[in-house]
């Protein structure tokens, strides 16, 4: 296998970005980053949607936060059960790489958005969706050490960084301990780099 030539192309205060840099991170390998936000003629020719991240690897092109995680578990931690090739275990990380686009990007990351960026959505809708997806993520992980295995996945990877970081949108965690204990064990893994802070408000 040829040396890995790495770029992403991110914005630090995403956690879309975070997610991708936490894994290359875990996994050890070298990388550039590239801040492409606002986006870049650059980024663009590489993602006509002009979203970050955007990951490269010599000629091969990856945009999109759960699919460079795919990417890179496929082709540099095959067998290391971050991404597990039978059917059930596929399965259950793909459950969660959904919830990570779905409701947590509209819940968490949305109310996080609104206030450190200024995007505009209406409170109560993304404060009941975040309150849904933290109450039924904090169940699940009462008596699981991980989201989708007993090991740490690409689940647990692409749905750290917004979770980790919903009081900077006015969503506490304080309801869920499950949910807390959790984010100090992805934090306790070997490689791990925090998404850069910003200021939780006052409620
Ligand atoms: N589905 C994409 C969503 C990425 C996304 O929403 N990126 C935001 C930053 S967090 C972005 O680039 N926004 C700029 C824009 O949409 O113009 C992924 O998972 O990578």
């Amino acid at each position: 296998m040829s040396d890995p030539d790495i770029t992403l192309y991110g914005l630090r205060l995403s956690g879309h970005s975070h997610r991708a840099e936490l894994f290359l991170s875990l996994l050890g390998l070298p990388y550039r980053f590239v801040q492409a936000l606002p986006p870049t003629p650059e980024l663009r020719r590489l993602n006509p949607l002009g979203q970050v991240p955007v990951l490269t690897d010599g000629e091969v092109v990856v945009p999109d936060s759960n699919a460079i995680l795919v990417y890179l578990a496929a082709r540099y931690a095959a067998g290391g059960g971050w991404l597990p090739a039978d059917p059930v275990g596929a399965a259950a990380v793909q459950r969660w790489l959904s919830i990570a686009s779905g409701e947590v990007r509209t819940g968490p990351a949305l109310a996080r958005l609104m206030i450190v960026f200024g995007a505009k959505a209406d409170r109560e809708t993304v404060h009941a969706t975040a309150k849904r997806v933290l109450t039924f993520m904090d169940r699940h992980l009462t008596d699981r050490a991980f989201l989708a295995a007993d090991h740490p996945t690409l689940a647990d990877i692409a749905c750290y960084s917004y979770v980790a970081h919903a009081p900077e949108g006015g969503v506490s965690l304080a309801p869920y301990p499950a949910i807390r204990a959790w984010i100090g064990r992805i934090e306790a893994l070997p490689g791990f780099v925090a998404m850069p802070a910003s200021p939780i408000p006052e409620e």
